[in-house]
């Protein structure tokens, strides 16, 4: 079997990667200065580095290994397929047996009446799909005016102009004239961040009126659709107060509408149920995902709406399509993917087993004094770092600095752990045992102590006045 293996020194492998590697969401030039990491090998729950080190992935790569790595069933899934049939598309008038199965598997899977499923290779491709999808909708329906689509922000639904137009990250919106017209952002449901006086359950009622007055400021007869995740991933997984979804369904069915629920990260195991929209009783009419659908070991992803949306967008010639819609290799491993999750009941481990036992490490980390609140659902959490537990402000340094600090500590640690701002976050492979949980709980607090006397010894413990 011929594999890219490693062959040469690490600091060899740098210097090439800074000659002719451009990262993404990276400063290059610094990157090249610093030397990047090089991973080399993943088996279960650890990656493996150029130097030998083992590394706990508590990111499941970039939120999408819910199985872990070394499952040879993809491998061998794809290797079929590949020999099968490498390639064919989906466009004139022909289909391949992967595409209609995986099709077929995703509406069983999905609540509802979800059952039609138009393919892209990535979760951004998904989300243009669906401005494509909302705006024809309302076109077809004879009210072309309703093309703006509200979101929030400090969202993520990708980095393409459409999807990166969709998610309300300001650095992104700063570079090269995002967003595209007729996308409104409202603020978000991050009580820690932005609720000031008010509780948690009255701010996120709060949160979800705002959606309701900028419908009536923009206009009724303008709006198409609201996207959200059903809890904020790159943005710091941020946990909607329960007051929060409820609300907002109310809204979309009153003004009829479209509601689309971006699973990219949330499906596929990660909160607990099959998707994040069961968790928190969302019914959407759209929904995106990608990322668990093939636990990343093959780019896919797509657009799922209910009959009714499909009906409509069948009604006319729908001019959308990627070259890769429906690949058959990336479709057969997805395929292997979910019968795993489902074979394996890692859905079930995460609800029963791992998660309420990451739930009850995960919590207890507020007793660390560097930790204001620590929240999980499911596999996924965050932990708030504070200078002073006594309130929820911020660090009186830039914010990141505290958290690259944290992160820095955790790779000496061997552990991958996020920081969004001065939060730390997680979401790990779904596969995570009880034992690796254990692990994966004293090498944070390992990384929090450290943070903590690196802090106390450099004076940062300040708050932002
Ligand atoms: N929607 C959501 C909710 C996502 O998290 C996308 C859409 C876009 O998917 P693609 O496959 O086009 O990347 C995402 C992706 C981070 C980070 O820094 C998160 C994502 C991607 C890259 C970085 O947390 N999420």
């Amino acid at each position: 079997m011929s594999a890219i293996t490693n062959h040469l020194p690490t600091s060899e492998l740098q210097a090439l990667d800074a000659a002719h590697h451009m990262h993404p969401f990276t400063s290059n030039t610094e990157l090249a200065e610093k030397g990047v990491r090089v991973i080399t090998r993943a088996n279960g729950v650890y990656l493996t580095d150029s130097e030998g080190n083992q590394i706990l992935d508590a990111m499941a790569g970039l939120w999408c290994v819910n199985i872990g790595y070394g499952r040879n069933e993809l491998a061998d899934a794809a290797n079929r397929q590949m020999r099968e049939l490498p390639y064919y598309n989906t466009f004139f008038q022909s289909t391949h047996v992967p595409a209609i199965a995986l099709a077929k598997k995703i509406a069983e899977l999905t609540p509802g009446d979800l059952n039609n499923v138009f393919f892209a290779c990535s979760g951004s491709e998904a989300n243009d799909t669906n401005i494509r999808i909302v705006r024809t909708y309302w076109a077809e329906k004879g009210k072309p005016e309703k093309s703006v689509i509200i979101s929030r922000n400090n969202a993520y639904h990708g980095s393409s102009m459409g999807s990166g137009s969709l998610g309300g990250m300001a650095p992104m919106h700063a570079q090269g004239g995002l967003p595209i017209a007729d996308i409104h952002h409202i603020d978000q449901p991050h009580w820690w961040a932005e609720g000031g006086d008010m509780d948690r359950e009255e701010f996120g009622l709060a949160c979800a009126q705002k959606l309701e007055k900028a419908i009536l400021e923009l206009g009724e007869d303008r709006i198409a659709a609201f996207i959200g995740e059903p809890v904020q991933g790159a943005g710091g997984v941020v946990i909607p107060p329960a007051s929060y979804w409820p609300e907002i369904q109310r809204i979309c069915d009153k003004y009829e509408i479209l509601l689309i629920a971006d699973e990219v990260i949330c499906g596929f195991g990660r909160t607990g149920n099959w998707f994040g929209c069961e968790t928190y009783n969302i019914r959407p009419d759209i929904m995106t995902i990608a990322k668990g659908l093939s636990s990343g070991y093959q780019p896919i992803g797509a657009s799922v709406m209910t009959d009714e949306v499909a009906a409509v967008i069948g009604t006319t010639e729908f001019a959308h399509g990627y070259t890769y819609s429906g690949h058959p290799v990336a479709c057969a491993v997805a395929l292997e993917n979910l019968r795993i999750i489902e074979d394996e009941g890692l859905v079930e481990h995460v609800r029963d087993v791992a998660g309420p036992h990451l739930k009850t490490l995960w919590e207890g980390l507020e007793d660390h004094p560097l930790v204001g609140e620590a929240r999980v659902i499911g596999m996924m959490g965050s932990v708030a770092m504070v200078p002073n537990k006594s309130s929820r402000a911020a660090f009186a340094s830039d914010p990141g600095t505290v958290g690259k600090i944290c992160r820095d500590f955790c790779y000496e640690n061997n552990l991958v752990m996020r920081h969004v701002g001065d939060r730390m976050i997680i979401s790990p492979p779904l596969i995570l045992s009880i034992d690796e949980i254990d692990i994966l709980i004293a090498r944070v607090r390992r990384s929090l102590d450290q943070t903590y006397a690196e802090l106390q010894a450099q004076d940062m413990l300040k708050a932002a006045s």
